[in-house]
């Protein structure tokens, strides 16, 4: 494989020689020891019923779309075999946002091979950082992961999450019909008044969305896995995902007895959280954006600000030919893939990147 130029950021070269590394596929979790959670996930191309929407074209684990939420609890050691039974370009499981050994993280052609139809493949890694997250396959994601080939992952904190209420909301369209759980329209979730509520929205598509919570102030406690340091309550105000984003938001549920509307990007689909007939309001998406970088207070960042290697990220586009066809083609730092830096770094450096 192409390695792109080496750009060392300032630092020391090391030692390596290139040509010898090691092999991705050696780089697993551990093998030996009897995982916490075990379980199979069996891939097939078939047909959806979205629960009050249409049926549509798509993919499926264990015979729904989304597949299976995992949970596990931080530090367990976590085995999932992954079975093809009928996708034709082959699949694989790849863990968005958490930080596995290398031959653990399904990216197909990288590494692992595609697992193809009637073949099978066993991911096993200890979960190491709490949070919310998601499984797709990774490849031809364009069409498997728009087509419904996910799940959902939490891991759960040793000490439990503390809330009397935690769900997942996956968020995904398929064919055009925005739902939540594979559910178009209203989803509803049953909880107490004055329950604490961890709702963990998930954007599975591949656009930006928003979500926000109506008929009670919320916080938004959690981004991509990681815990904010004292978020405030919020009223009337949205907050962005990127594609593949989370974000854990935390309320509590309204004394009085009414429910609590959390926004799924508009679209009709929205989830009600509350206590059985129960009123929510309609939630209008509002127009008030949070500002991240500007919400909660600064943590102290866990290092010195004293770096060992400093590197530029300048994303661009090149007007050129590209195979003999024209057009504006994305350059880093001016140049095209195999001729961009490949940054090496030695473990434990303290790395600047300036994007
Ligand atoms: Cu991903």
């Amino acid at each position: 494989m192409d390695m792109g130029v080496v750009d060392l950021g300032g630092g020391p070269d090391m030692d390596h020689d290139m040509g010898s590394g090691q092999d991705v596929s050696t780089l697993t979790g551990p093998q030996n020891g009897k995982p916490d959670v075990a379980l199979t996930v069996t891939a097939r191309k078939e047909s959806i019923d979205l629960i009050d929407g249409p049926t549509v074209d798509g993919y499926t684990l264990n015979g729904t779309s989304p597949g299976p939420e995992i949970r596990v609890t931080q530090g367990d050691l976590l085995q999932v075999t992954l079975v093809n039974e009928s996708v034709p370009d082959g699949t694989t499981l790849h863990w968005h946002g958490v930080d596995v050994p290398n031959a653990e993280d399904g990216v197909a052609g990288v590494t692992q091979d595609a697992v193809g139809t009637g073949g099978e493949h066993v991911y096993r890694f200890i979960a190491e950082d709490v949070g919310t997250y998601w499984f797709h396959s990774h490849q031809v994601s364009h069409e498997q992961v728009r087509g419904g080939l996910f799940g959902t992952l939490v891991v759960e904190p040793r000490a439990g999450t503390g809330t009397g209420t935690d769900m997942v909301m996956a968020v995904h369209t398929y064919d055009g019909n925005r739902t939540v759980n594979g559910q178009v329209g209203e989803s509803w979730e049953q909880a107490e008044p004055g329950n604490l509520a961890r709702v963990r929205v998930v954007n599975t598509d591949n656009g930006t969305m928003r979500t926000w919570v109506a008929g009670a102030p919320y916080r938004v406690v959690a981004v991509d896995g990681f815990d904010l340091n004292q978020p405030g309550d919020l009223t009337d105000t949205a907050v962005a995902l990127g594609a593949g984003g989370r974000v854990d938001l935390e309320f509590t549920v309204p004394a009085d007895g009414t429910a609590v509307r959390i926004g799924a990007g508009g679209g009709g689909a929205s989830q009600v959280v509350g206590p059985e007939g129960a009123t929510a309001p309609d939630g209008d998406e509002p127009e008030t954006e949070l500002d991240l970088l500007s919400y909660g207070e600064p943590a102290p960042i866990p290092f010195e600000l004293d770096f060992d290697r400093s590197f530029d990220y300048r994303i661009g586009r090149w007007p050129g030919f590209l195979d003999g066809r024209p057009g504006l083609w994305w350059t880093v730092n001016g140049e095209m893939f195999p001729d961009i830096p490949m940054y090496v770094v030695a473990e434990g450096d303290v790395v600047r990147m300036t994007i």
